[in-house]
């Protein structure tokens, strides 16, 4: 649905950003229409019952059944329509279909870092199709960030320990600024990007340019270099769970009944897994937690779900090619890198694209892991909190 704008707004470029203009619409009309009527009669009654004489006394009145239900009922029922449509629409804008491309964001004071499912890495700058749907799943390093695409009319905020989404179909092609609209310290105002509209065709041109493995690849590396395949095997043999095909399926949790396995369970999983052990283990599973970013545990969920889940699987076609290279960005869109208002960013962001040796992160050897040992629990730093 395309309205006319309301003076001041955005562009619409997102299948949503009508509706939500629409409502807006209806809300600021309700708005100026209530607000005239109170000034109007305001006015009108002052005139009207303004005293006459000096001795005039008004008549008392005693309460009217009509007119309190008519200011109970009126109200109400408009309340009711901004709710039901509120609702409605909020349920569409939070609720991802199931059929989108997904892509990774990590919000960082003070740059958006995104990772396609096909390798590419970039900051400050999305690049997407036009007429696709797009789900975003986000999580930060640091503080609290807000992703805003005020042109999509979309918003979440990005909290620390947690995955939140976002998606949005955009109808144009076409440059959007993107914004932090959470305030997240003092570089917050320049925490901002673009998200880039692209034909279909440039699009898949864009992505096939890349150099960087899947996320997926990219933990099963991980997955090999933290040592979790010592006891996540293939066969039953291991001392934890097989992981094939466990995304999305109900674990039977010990003393919790069946949990889902979804993102934010697989994430607690491997960062404090004594918080829900699977029945028939031990709680021998070491914390991860500050040993992998943020970055490292959405690619070790990736591969985790590329298991049992082969239209995902692991393109391995390309491993080993640009793993070593300490680059964030795909070459691609080199200027990514340098739209980032803070130049080059710190060696801790260049882990992420590295399989340090025993897994552990630059942080989590600084912070005396016992060293060496990719299981080591000692990492626990608290930079990720
Ligand atoms: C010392 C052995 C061991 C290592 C190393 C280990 N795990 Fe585990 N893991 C277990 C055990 C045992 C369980 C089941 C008990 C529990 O839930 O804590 C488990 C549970 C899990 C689960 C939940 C599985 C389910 O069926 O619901 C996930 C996901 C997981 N591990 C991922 C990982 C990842 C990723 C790594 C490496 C970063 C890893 N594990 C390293 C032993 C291990
Ligand atoms: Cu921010």
């Amino acid at each position: 649905m395309q309205l006319p704008r309301l003076p001041f707004t955005p562009e619409q470029a997102s299948t949503v950003s009508g509706e939500v203009d629409a409502l807006y619409t209806y809300l600021v009309a309700i708005t100026i229409f209530f607000s005239v009527l109170v000034t109007a009669l305001i006015f009108y009654f002052a005139v009207k019952y303004r005293r006459r004489s000096e001795n005039e006394l008004p008549q008392p009145i005693a309460g009217s059944v009509k007119l309190e239900t008519m200011w109970t009922v009126i109200p109400f029922l408009i309340s009711m329509t901004i709710f039901v449509w509120g609702a409605s629409l909020y349920f569409t804008l939070y609720r991802p279909p199931k059929d989108a491309i997904e892509i990774y964001v990590v919000g960082k004071q003070w740059m958006w870092k995104f990772q396609h499912t096909e390798g590419q890495r970039e900051i400050n700058e999305l690049h997407v199709p036009v007429g696709a749907k797009v789900k975003l799943t986000m999580t930060t390093e640091d503080v609290i960030h807000s992703f805003a695409v005020p042109a999509f009319r979309i918003r979440s905020d990005v909290v620390p320990g947690r995955y939140t989404y976002a998606w949005f179909e955009a109808t144009k092609t076409g440059r959007y600024h993107l914004f932090c609209t959470e305030f997240c310290g003092t570089n917050h105002s320049g925490m901002t990007g673009w998200v880039e509209v692209m034909e279909p065709t440039a699009y898949q041109a864009w992505l096939s340019g890349g150099g960087s493995d899947s996320p997926a690849a990219q933990g099963e590396k991980l997955f090999q270099s933290l040592g979790c395949a010592t006891c996540h095997r293939t066969d039953t043999q291991g001392r934890g769970p097989v992981l094939t095909g466990v995304f999305g399926k109900p674990q039977r949790i010990q003393g919790a009944g069946d949990v889902l396995a979804d993102e934010a369970y697989l994430r607690e999983s491997i960062t404090n897994p004594a918080a829900k052990v699977v029945e028939g283990f031990q709680p021998i599973m070491p914390s991860y937690q500050g040993q992998v970013s943020e970055e490292q545990l959405l690619q070790l969920i990736a591969y985790i779900r590329s298991l049992g889940a082969p239209d995902q699987g692991t393109t391995m076609t390309n491993a080993g090619a640009g793993q070593e290279e300490p680059s964030t960005t795909t070459g691609i869109a080199p200027d990514a890198q340098r739209s980032n208002p803070l130049g080059p960013t710190s060696p801790n962001q260049m882990q992420n694209n590295t399989s340090t040796p025993g897994g552990l992160s630059p942080q989590g050897r600084r912070s005396g892991g016992t060293g060496g040992g990719g299981t080591s629990q000692t990492g626990g730093n608290s930079n990720n909190r």
